[in-house]
């Protein structure tokens, strides 16, 4: 039994992937005998049914100046950042005269950017050096810490109050999320706007993405817990906003309790949650049945494969498939390497599994018969540049919602 996070509610795992590497730990052979392991264990909340891993690494070990996962890999989103970063000024900051916008996990700069471009006024928080260090590079204002409720003081001290608050694919991997909490609401001017986006719980549910569950993930939301969160506060979700980005993600509108108008669409998808079971406990029971058959026909398929003397490759080195090969028990024999065009992973090994991680080219260079595609989330952008690997007779082995070869 351990705690809910959110709401200290005394809860059980539905479901153990056993010991686990870090999703981000690539690591050289010398590393290999020290390396980190956690058991991951993941439980849903019966009060404020938020899903939670019930342990999880020290931060320090997950974000430090060697982080592997790089933003601007994908060309897609930066156009989505752009995206994201015109609604906000268009939608949020034209009533101010000097609008002042925080993001937190800001990584290398790849939404910040839009703000630093349009001349507005901005801090990213990001504690990972070395991709801060990329944004501080181009310009964009950056803090290299970790953000939580003492450091939104000092900001608010030395710049003023926020017109809006952003996070993209960190709000879910903070565990002391009542410090984020507490801090945002010191932050936000009276009529100041909390914009975040996660991948969506219903979203893996529904299509049984269980690779979405990895140590930096400490939480997998849905409006209900995050509703439940946020109004302890004295905040409330004034609008949802479904996204195709990783996988499915929701972006959340949180403002000041009554300081704007609530979107039907709130009721909406709580309505959708309850009719997804998102509220109950059996769905998850449900959802751990459907993790291990998609496990074993994966297993199966690549086997198979083997058995046929077929080379196959992993596309995209991503923190997602280290869940997926742990898990699944994938080893170097069933995947020849993985290709990612992230410098810092090439060269590397994946974590426990320790296949090699190697560059692009090596994937161009001497295609493989299939392509184990780990990037799934990106896949229209992959698929739309890798005509040539499918001229050349390759095929991708796909395995979300469901396993198999297109
Ligand atoms: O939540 C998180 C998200 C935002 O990013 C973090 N905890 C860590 C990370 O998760 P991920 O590693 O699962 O993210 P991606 O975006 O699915 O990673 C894609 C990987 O594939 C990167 O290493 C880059 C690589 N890649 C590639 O080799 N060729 C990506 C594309 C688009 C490509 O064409
Ligand atoms: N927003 C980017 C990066 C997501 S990866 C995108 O969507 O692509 C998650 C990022 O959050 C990492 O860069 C990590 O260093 C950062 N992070 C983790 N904990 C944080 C915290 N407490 N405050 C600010 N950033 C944090």
């Amino acid at each position: 039994m351990k705690d809910c996070l959110i709401c200290k509610t005394p809860i059980e795992p539905f479901m153990s992937f056993g010991k686990m590497p870090l999703g981000n730990g690539f690591l050289l052979p010398s590393e290999f005998e020290q390396e980190y392991f956690y058991e991951m264990l993941v439980g849903f909340c019966p009060v404020c049914n938020m899903v939670q891993l019930l342990e999880q690494p020290d931060r320090e070990r997950m974000f430090h100046e060697n982080y592997a996962f790089f933003s601007g890999t994908s060309s897609f989103m930066a156009k989505h950042f752009a995206l994201f970063a015109q609604d906000v000024i268009q939608d949020y900051l034209t009533g101010s005269t000097d609008p002042f916008v925080v993001e937190m996990g800001s990584n290398d700069g790849i939404m910040l950017q839009n703000f630093a471009q349009a001349g507005i006024r901005h801090l990213g928080v990001e504690p990972s050096r070395n991709v801060a260090e990329v944004a501080i590079a181009r310009g964009i204002r950056t803090v290299t810490e970790f953000f939580s409720a003492d450091l939104a003081s000092k900001i608010v001290a030395e710049n003023g109050q926020a017109d809006a608050f952003l996070a993209a694919n960190v709000m879910c991997h903070i565990p002391y999320l009542h410090s984020i909490a507490e801090g945002i609401k010191v932050l936000l001017k009276p009529n100041g706007v909390l914009m975040f986006e996660d991948p969506y719980l219903g979203d893996v549910v529904e299509k049984t993405s269980y690779d979405q569950i990895y140590d930096e993930h400490t939480f997998l939301f849905s409006v209900t817990s995050i509703g439940y969160l946020f109004a302890q506060y004295g905040m409330e979700i004034v609008d949802v906003v479904p996204q195709h980005t990783h996988g499915g993600s929701m972006r959340y509108i949180i403002s000041h309790k009554g300081a704007r108008p609530v979107s039907e669409r709130v009721h909406a998808q709580r309505q959708k949650e309850i009719a997804m079971g998102l509220n109950r406990p059996e769905t998850f029971d449900q959802f751990r049945q459907s993790c291990e058959t998609s496990r074993g026909q994966l297993k199966q398929l690549l086997e198979g494969l083997k058995a046929e003397g077929k080379r196959v490759v992993g596309y995209g080195a991503t923190s997602k498939s280290t869940t997926v090969i742990n898990y699944c028990g994938i080893t170097p024999d069933l995947v020849e390497f993985i290709s990612d065009t992230t410098p810092i992973k090439q060269g590397k090994y994946s974590p426990g599994a320790h296949i090699p991680v190697m560059g692009y080219e090596k994937f161009t260079e001497n295609y493989p018969e299939y392509a184990l595609l780990f990037a799934w989330n990106h896949k229209d952008e992959i698929m739309a540049k890798e005509s040539a690997f499918i001229q050349s007779g390759g095929r991708w082995i796909v395995y979300v919602p469901a396993v198999g070869i297109v």
